[in-house]
């Protein structure tokens, strides 16, 4: 087909930021969209699965070093704790949105899923805020080379750069995939069911992430069950 598609077409209700974080987190990502992305298949994303997730499981010392009463969860207190340390500046509103944006279960507190999210909705919105920008925002150079990787798979997806994925993006995206892995295509299409909670037909970088989260088995209480390892090449 191609061709632009109309932007007047579709109401697309679900898509207008709820917070002026998410505003800015939209923005973020747009801005970012239009720098490209070195992703080059959807193929290549998933064969970094294994590396993504065993960075993100590494976030956990960092987790349990701003948990100060180790319960499991870092509450706000907390988490302005943390941003101080990291050297992080957010507004008062700022923090609670983010806040909010990651308490997925309510519980006014984050587990380690909704932390890994956290800290790199935290990544994308500080990284390239200022042009002059230091290589490591946060410090945590590592965990900030993962999370670009995770900002470039999701530009990938995001072709007209709107700062979303859609349904139809996330099918594009897949049959550009040339190496005739059509498992990954179906595998796809799962995971977009997954990943699109409010089932508006767009996703979001946040939900993004914690689905993420989710396939690579980080979840709230993070048992030490050894998968499958599956080795990288
Ligand atoms: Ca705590
Ligand atoms: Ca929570
Ligand atoms: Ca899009």
């Amino acid at each position: 087909m191609g061709g632009v598609v109309g932007k007047a077409e579709s109401p697309k209700k679900a898509s207008v930021p709820e917070t002026k974080l998410e505003a800015k987190m939209v923005e973020a990502m747009q801005r970012r969209s239009s720098q490209g992305t070195n992703v080059k298949s959807f193929n290549s994303i998933i064969l970094k699965f294994p590396k993504i997730d065993e960075s993100l499981r590494n976030c956990k010392e960092i987790f349990e070093q701003f948990d100060e009463d180790s319960n499991g969860a870092i509450d706000q207190e907390e988490m302005k704790k943390c941003f101080h340390k990291l050297e992080i500046s957010f507004s008062e509103e700022e923090i609670n949105d983010l806040f909010k944006a990651c308490d997925i279960n309510e519980d006014m507190g984050m587990k380690f899923n909704e932390f890994n999210v956290l800290l790199c909705l935290v990544y994308l919105l500080k990284n390239g805020q200022n042009s002059l920008q230091t290589k490591s925002p946060m410090g945590l150079p590592n965990l900030e080379a993962t999370f670009e990787t995770l900002v470039n798979a999701f530009v990938f997806l995001d072709k007209n750069k709107d700062g979303y994925v859609s349904k139809s993006e996330m099918v594009e995206a897949i049959n550009e995939t040339t190496s005739g892995e059509r498992s990954s295509g179906r595998i796809a299409m799962k995971r977009f069911e997954e990943m699109d909670w409010d089932k508006n037909g767009m996703v979001n970088f946040k939900e993004f992430l914690f689905a993420f989260t989710r396939w690579c088995g980080i979840d709230d209480n993070d048992d030490e069950d050894e998968g499958e390892g599956k080795e990288k090449n």
